[in-house]
């Protein structure tokens, strides 16, 4: 029987290293042999996406609970071209999933959005089968140069959704891993590394849907 590939997400705060942790790893997966496709949300390239785009530009305003549904219609838009890279055996990693959205959602201030509500919109898709969350204190990520102009790069909103990121992992049978990301880029990347090598032969395991 054919292997399907592994779908790996990289979670993490602003300036956790997140994104350079993501073309470093799709190095190392290349290097390996492995065919890997990378993706990243919110994905700005779309109709919705740009929508999304112009509002965390701050260029329009959208009510709390509009935004948090186009960011899952975003997942929504690429949920079946994910499938289809893993039913090819290729790895899809992907840089933030649904549980920023659901951090990101629940950690606003007013009024609260309910989790049970903050989580209903990405049941169903696809669920990694390992999500490593790059964990660094807001103090730490902000030393590292300081938040963008982007509306949630402030240190409040980092700090509570980072709090918040785990809401979502009771959901799936993937793999939840906390990686300290406070230390040096290659000892985060080694560590990573560790927890993805196994995966790249791929799973035999049908892919599992959020939040099953
Ligand atoms: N974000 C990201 C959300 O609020 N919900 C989501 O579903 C996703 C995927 O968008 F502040 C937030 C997290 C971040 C912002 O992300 C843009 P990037 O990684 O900086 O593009």
């Amino acid at each position: 029987m054919s292997h399907r590939g592994a779908f790996i997400v990289i979670e993490g705060l602003d300036r956790s290293g997140k994104t350079t942790q993501t073309e470093t790893i799709q190095k190392r997966i290349q290097e390996a042999g492995k065919e890997v496709v990378c993706i990243k949300f919110p994905d700005r390239s779309t109709s919705i996406g740009k929508m999304i785009d112009s509002y965390l530009r701050s260029q329009s305003n959208l009510d709390d609970h509009v935004v948090h549904l186009l960011f899952s219609a975003n997942r929504w838009e690429l949920a079946s071209t994910i499938l289809a890279h893993l039913k090819q055996g290729k790895v899809v990693l992907c840089d933030r999933y649904a549980f920023s959205g659901i951090a990101f959602s629940v950690a606003k201030n007013l009024p609260p959005i309910n989790l049970a509500w903050a989580r209903a919109p990405d049941a169903s898709l696809p669920s990694p089968d390992l999500t490593l969350f790059l964990d660094i204190s807001p103090e730490a990520a902000q030393s590292r140069g300081g938040y963008g102009e982007e509306r949630y790069e402030k240190e409040g909103m980092q700090r509570r959704s980072q709090e918040r990121i785990s809401d979502g992992k009771g959901g799936g049978k993937g793999t939840w891993i906390i990686v300290d990301a406070g230390r040096d880029m290659s000892a985060v990347t080694e560590e990573m590394w560790v927890h993805i090598r196994p995966l790249l032969d791929g799973l035999d395991t049908p892919v599992g849907r959020l939040w099953d």
